[in-house]
Parts: structure tokens; sequence; C-alpha cells
């Protein structure tokens, strides 16, 4: 089998993706998912200038190959814009793997581990009795693993919080927007939210924290030790990530389980924080980190130190990377969980899919590949449209992690 062409789909179906399609000279065709929330276009070029023309009339069975191809013969290497161009690449030869064998990915990865991926979804609200409605709507709707927000009295705009009763989406069309952030008041104010959120939610269900990124590590010490009562699932990105050091820290002093890795690409991002046993969920996903290929490793290498996956699954994913990341998740013995924000009725429309939700789990579905296909004719009438995500402010003014 040869590739015959490759190229790119860019569409807003009320939020940007980039598609890239893959195509052979025995018909068949495989999908991959490049979207890099914000920066849509620079993987777009890096693909359509560097990377297609590089694909035409190679083996698509020689998955592996082309990946080390990609990766070490551009001699420039790891970064989100490479990672996300190489994870499109490898997503596309995954699928047409599959549909060449007749088998679902997860087949090919050694088959199922377990009946379905556990996922968390998103409960958020303006206060604490709006998150824990919401808290109690999801698991209503079947979920076993809930993720809580609230907006932080006295800071405008909190992260995770939706504007105007909309789901949240944090991406925004037009220049980016400034948001207010105090750690003092959120470190006040976040173990009451969890005090209430687990009188609600039971002793059963999980419950999940975002920090995105805002604390320093001894801050986020404090947050985990005073969360420790509501036995969190996972506190996530407690702190920046690049000096890796600084988990051992945050571990000193609280049992409250970490899950990092969502803007990572590469398992060098992680490697100590793994080997060293600094977290507990890696989150590094399918299309940021260099696609299945790379993320089958990570995971091997983070199950001997115990470290199990908790994949992002936000909806700037598109669902080529969420069946992606359900593939490797129903496959691998250290799957965690998996993170799922539902994409609008739109957008399911725009990428039909075999993947589906039932009583708290996801499963991939059994259609050769991935499962995901793309209406290209209903995805021309929504072109791209700029968007980005916010960035944050103390009240000082002072820029900080958004
Ligand atoms: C988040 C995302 O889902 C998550 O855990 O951190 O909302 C994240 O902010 C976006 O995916 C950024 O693109
Ligand atoms: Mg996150």
């Amino acid at each position: 089998m040869k590739i015959t062409a490759a190229r790119l789909i860019v569409c807003s179906p009320d939020r940007n993706f980039v598609t890239l399609l893959v195509e052979t000279d025995e018909g068949l065709t495989g999908l991959g998912d490049a979207t890099l929330n914000g920066r849509e276009l620079a993987v777009a070029a890096y693909l359509e200038e560097h990377v297609l023309p590089c694909l035409i009339g190679r083996d698509p069975s020689r998955i592996e190959d082309i990946w080390q191809y990609l990766y070490r013969g551009a001699y420039w290497r790891r970064g989100p814009v490479t990672m996300t161009a190489i994870a499109a690449v490898d997503m596309a030869l995954w699928d047409i793997k599959g549909k060449a064998l007749n088998t679902p990915v997860y087949n090919l990865l050694g088959g199922a581990s377990r009946q379905g991926c556990l996922v968390y979804t998103h409960a958020n609200g303006a206060d604490i009795a709006e998150a824990v409605d919401s808290v109690q709507k999801h698991i209503a709707e079947g979920y076993l693993a809930v993720r809580a927000q609230a907006g932080v009295p006295g800071v405008a705009s909190s992260y995770g919080v939706p504007k105007g009763g909309k789901a949240y989406e944090p991406a925004e069309r037009g220049l980016p927007s400034e948001s207010l952030w105090s750690t003092e008041r959120y470190l006040n104010f976040a173990p009451k939210l969890f005090e209430q959120v687990r009188l609600a939610a039971g002793e059963d269900i999980h419950l999940l924290h975002d920090v995105h990124h805002r604390l320093t590590p001894i801050e986020a010490a404090r947050l985990g030790k005073s969360l420790e009562p509501y036995r969190l699932f996972w506190m996530e990105d407690p702190t920046p990530a690049e000096l890796q050091d600084g988990f051992a820290l945050i571990r000193q002093h609280t049992t409250t389980p970490i899950a990092t890795g969502e803007v990572f690409n590469s398992l060098w991002d992680c490697k100590e924080l793994i080997e060293k046993q600094l977290i507990d969920y890696i989150r590094m996903t399918v299309v940021h980190g260099g696609g299945i290929t790379h993320a089958r490793k990570v995971a091997d290498f983070a199950a001997i130190y115990q470290v199990r996956t908790g994949y992002h699954g936000a909806t700037d994913l598109s669902p080529v990377a969420m069946a992606a990341a359900l593939h490797v998740g129903l496959a691998i013995h250290n799957f965690g969980i998996q993170e799922h924000m539902a994409h609008t009725a739109l957008t399911d429309e725009v990428f039909p899919h075999a993947y589906s939700f039932q009583a708290g789990y996801m499963h991939p579905g059994d259609r050769p590949g991935l499962g995901v296909e793309i209406d290209e004719a209903l995805a021309s009438r929504y072109p791209y449209q700029r968007a980005y995500l916010p960035v944050a402010r103390k009240l000082d003014g002072t820029l900080t992690d958004w």
C-alpha cells in the first residue's frame, strides 16, 4: 500500500479543529487530529509545508519508521507544534492499519483490558450552590466521576466557569480576553467548595479538581492538605510543571493524588515526575504528545512506576483524538481515567463516531480503525475563525498562569 495524498481540513463547527486526511492507493483513508488550541494554523502550516510532501509514496503500514522519520528526521525535536503534527500523521496511520486489517485500533494495541474506560466530566457554577447542582446533574446522567470548579468570590471570571449559562469553552473568538486571579482567595475558598460537593455527591463518586497551573509548590501543598478530608481522585496541574522537582515539595506534605501533563508533548517533559513517583496520573494526551505510538511508550514507562493515565479530553481535542485516546485507554493495563467534556451537537455531526458513553464508562466502538469519519461538506460550511485562550493577571496587574 502507498500513501497517494494527504490534506488538511480546517473547520470551526462551534470551535476550531484541524484534521488530517491521508489517502492510499487501495482506497483506504485515515484521519488524524492536529488541533492545538489557539495556535491551530501553526500546526497546519508545519504539516502542509514540511510534513505532508514527505509522506507521498510511503508505505502507511510502517508506522514506527514514519514516526522516527518525522521526529529524528526533522533534526529539531519536541515542542507542541512538532509533536501535534507527528500525532496527526500517527493517528491517521493507525486508522488505516485498523481498516486494512479490519479490526479496531485497540485490538492492534493488545486488545481490551477492560469493558470500558471510566470517564469524568465537568461540573461548574458561579458559586458553590450552582456547582453542587451541576455535580448532581452529572451524577444523574450516569457519571461516576466529576470534576468540580466554581467561581471564587472576589475573583472575576474564574477558570472553569462558563459565562452566561453556556457550556464551558475556554477558547474565545477574537483577541485574548483577560481574567483575574487571587491565590489567597482561592486557597481559602477551595476547601469550602469541596466540603459541600462531597456532602452532596456521597461517598462513592470520584471527585476531581483542576488548579490549572496557578500555585507555587508550597501553595499547592497547602491546597492538597486542606482537601484531604474530601478524598479527591486527583488535584490537577497544581503548579506549572517545567520544574519537575517542584512536585517533590508538594508530595512531602499531602496524600491528595496529583495529575499533570495536559501541556506536555513528550516523555521528556515527565520523565522525572514519573521516575521519582511525584505524580499519580499522567495527562499528556495522544494529540499533543506524538500520537498513539508515543502515548503507548509513555504509558508502558509509567506502568513501571505505578503511574496511571488520565488523558486530557477537553473540547479542543477533536472526536478523532477522543477516539484515539479511548482505543489506547481500553488496551493499556495502567489506564486510570479519561476526561470527557462533551462536544457540541454540531461538532458531533461533523465528526460521526463509533465511541459511546454508558453508565460512567466510554467505549471506542468496534468499527475498523479509529471509528471516526468527517463530513467534509458540512465542515466546509464552518470556516476557521481565529480564537484564543484567555490570559490571566493577578489583582495588581501582574501577568500570571491562566
Ligand atoms: C483543561 C482545559 O480540560 C482541562 O483539564 O485544563 O480546559 C484546558 O484549559 C484547555 O483544554 C486548553 O486548551
Ligand atoms: Mg486541565
